[in-house]
């Protein structure tokens, strides 16, 4: 058994003893009580599932297991010469066993990744049979179903596994599939943007920097920004719609290639993932319908208003917790503001974060309008090169699976059940007041 797994298996194996006496002793204790808002409003905050890998307060931000973002850049192991951003290989070894690594068992975490990251070429050969415009994230999907066939859970629950081993076969299609990922998000883009140009990984570097490297865009900046990057959108607890979906998927003992594949549709969805190519998209017309990169701050509230008027949100504003600035927007703005900041696009950015919020506030029903995660992203990208927004949603989706996949494998490791909430009609609702 691998160093990593031993842990997991330690750990997961105390847990689940310590979850059954609780749930056996207070299972009946009422922790919450929800409304009909609530019910109308999207389960909007009823607290109703087990995710271990990280916590969101609404005003604190995200905090992976007790760790907020500028704590996890001082803490988690780095990689030289630039050495000042954190491995996500760092971030899904805390997720999962609790516990920060040291630099040899991170750089273990890589080498592991790397020697299961092969795909076989049936999958490239689908992917190259699609029509030339299926988007980024379709393609990013269906890559992820064609690999599915390897599952090792599928394989063993069809031989009869039991389930005190469907832990150590999550883990072990996680760590597959985690390996493969960037190799395959890699060859979409070159497949999309590049006329089909590949790039061989290199083995000698990390997760997120060989990702880089297979994107074509191999400066020492911008694998430090993919270091970054691939950290901080990897979990946002288990409420927000990918992770929920994965978790809902995963509930029924799909394999996580079944899962993931349907975390990724959710947040292919504008009001989550896809925003972050929304946001650029959005700034871009804006500086071609006002003729400038350097717009005033009344001509941006003009375009903000006009956008309101449209019938259309602020792409990058909002959130459904938080009501601060997202921790998230804040890191990449620090990140900006050391490595790039004389760029327009950034700059644009900072200007939306003072306009946008006062002109939200004022509508009177938005509950937080500050920036979130997807506010900030575009504009970075954009300055190293990586122009073409329609893959945005697919980077993210690359980091949200260390989140995703750390989680399944608690899930199945605590042997939680099918996920079966309640639903109601309006008729009941109706009752319940006319009741009351
Ligand atoms: N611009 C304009 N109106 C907004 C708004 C925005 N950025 N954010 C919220 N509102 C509106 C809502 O549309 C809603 O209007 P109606 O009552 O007319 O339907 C009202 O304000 C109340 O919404 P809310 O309770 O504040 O927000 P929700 O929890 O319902 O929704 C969203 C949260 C993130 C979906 C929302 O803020 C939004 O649409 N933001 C823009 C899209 C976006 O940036 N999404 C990414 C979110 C982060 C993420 O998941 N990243 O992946």
């Amino acid at each position: 058994m691998d160093i990593l797994k031993k842990k997991f298996f330690d750990k997961s194996s105390q847990l689940r003893t310590e979850l059954k006496a609780l749930r056996k002793e207070h299972g009946q204790k009422v922790v919450d009580d929800v409304n009909i808002a609530q019910i109308i409003g999207g389960m909007r905050g009823i607290k109703s599932m087990l995710w271990e890998t990280s916590v969101l307060d609404a005003n604190e931000g995200i905090r992976f297991r007790g760790y907020t973002i500028p704590e996890l850049k001082e803490i988690l192991p780095k990689r030289a010469p630039d050495g000042k951003e954190p491995l996500p290989e760092g971030l899904f070894w805390l997720m999962l066993v609790d516990e920060i690594p040291t630099q040899e068992e991170v750089n273990w975490l890589s080498d592991e990744w790397e020697k299961r990251a092969d795909i076989p070429s049936s999958v490239f050969k689908m992917l190259d049979s699609l029509p030339e415009d299926t988007h980024p994230m379709s393609m990013f999907i269906m890559g992820i179903n064609a690999l599915q066939y390897d599952s090792i859970f599928a394989k063993k629950y069809a031989e009869g596994m039991s389930k005190a081993d469907y832990w150590d076969a999550t883990y072990e299609d996680s760590m597959n599939l985690l390996a493969r990922l960037p190799r395959l998000a890699a060859y979409i883009y070159r497949k999309v943007y590049h006329d089909g140009k590949q790039i061989e990984p290199d083995n000698s570097l990390d997760w997120a920097g060989n990702f880089a490297h297979m994107l074509g865009i191999g400066s020492e900046d911008f694998k430090s920004l993919m270091r970054l990057y691939l950290t901080i959108h990897a979990d946002h607890e288990g409420g927000n719609a990918s992770a929920h979906t994965a978790h809902l998927i995963n509930s029924t003992l799909a394999d996580v290639y079944l899962s993931y594949g349907g975390a990724m549709s959710s947040l292919a969805g504008p009001l989550h993932g896809l925003a972050n190519q929304e946001v650029i998209k959005w700034i871009v017309e804006m500086t071609e319908e006002l003729g400038t990169t350097k717009p005033t701050n009344d001509q941006v509230k003009d375009y903000i208003n006009e956008t309101l008027k449209s019938g259309k949100v602020i792409p990058g504003y909002g959130h459904a917790v938080l009501r601060q600035p997202d921790p998230r927007f804040t890191a990449q703005r620090l990140f900006a503001e050391e490595y790039i900041p004389d760029n327009d696009f950034v700059k644009i950015v900072w200007q939306l974060f003072e306009v946008v919020p006062p002109i939200l506030g004022a509508l009177g029903k938005v509950k937080n309008p500050w920036p979130n995660v997807d506010a900030h992203s575009g504009a970075i990208l954009v300055h190293y090169g990586l122009t073409q927004y329609t893959f945005y949603t697919v980077l993210f989706g690359v980091s949200r699976a260390l989140g995703v996949m750390a989680a399944s494998c608690w899930s199945r490791a605590l042997g939680l059940p099918l996920e079966r909430p309640k639903s109601v009609n309006s008729l009941w609702i109706k009752e319940q007041i006319n009741n009351s």
